[in-house]
């Protein structure tokens, strides 16, 4: 299947509606941390990234969001995480592969989107858990391993799961 611009843009409508699904999935991992659900739906903007460009990820990953903001959840912040995790997590992935297309850096990839990812998401959420549970932030550091160990299992799981059926999957859009 050649990358015309129709393939394009019809795959990512495609991609969209099928993350839009899977994010109905969600569920908590860590009973500490139950605010945090896994859902593996942050796959398909990734594949995206990977076959487009990292631009259509970011597109399916805000399409995806505002769709399941507007469908199920309601919760801006909840959401507005969602989208900077999973934001902060594809870009370095997609452009170390960027570098050079190959397994290693493909893996190597992975493995800094997962630190950046855990890193960042450590960060904000030392800001927004106080204001958003109203708890002191003593409280807040409690959960600190928890969140980080979301992260870093969460999109440790995507990372295996897009590692695994992203070469067959790009081998559909080699002409
Ligand atoms: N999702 C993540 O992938 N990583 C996070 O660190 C993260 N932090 C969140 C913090 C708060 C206070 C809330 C409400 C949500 C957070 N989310 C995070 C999103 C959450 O896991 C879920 O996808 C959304 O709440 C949509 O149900």
């Amino acid at each position: 299947m050649k990358k015309s611009s129709v393939t394009r843009i019809s795959t990512i409508g495609i991609m969209s509606a099928l993350a839009t699904g899977l994010m109905f999935l969600e569920f908590p991992i860590f009973p500490a941390v139950s605010f945090l659900k896994y859902d593996p739906s942050d796959i398909l903007p990734l594949l995206a990234g990977f076959i487009f460009t990292p631009l259509d990820g970011v597109i399916i990953q805000l399409i995806k969001d505002v769709l399941f903001y507007l469908l199920k959840s309601g919760d801006i912040v909840g959401i507005t995480m969602d989208f900077i995790a999973g934001i902060a997590y594809l870009l370095p992935v997609i452009y170390i592969y960027r570098i050079r297309k190959n397994r290693v850096f493909e893996i190597l990839g992975y493995i800094v989107g997962v630190l950046i990812v855990s890193g960042v998401m450590v960060l904000l959420n030392m800001l927004v858990v106080p204001v958003y549970w109203k708890i002191p932030f003593e409280e807040t550091l409690k959960l600190l391993p928890w969140i980080a160990g979301f992260n870093a299992l969460k999109f440790s799981i995507n990372s295996v799961v897009n590692g695994l059926i992203r070469p067959r999957i790009s081998k559909i859009f080699e002409n």
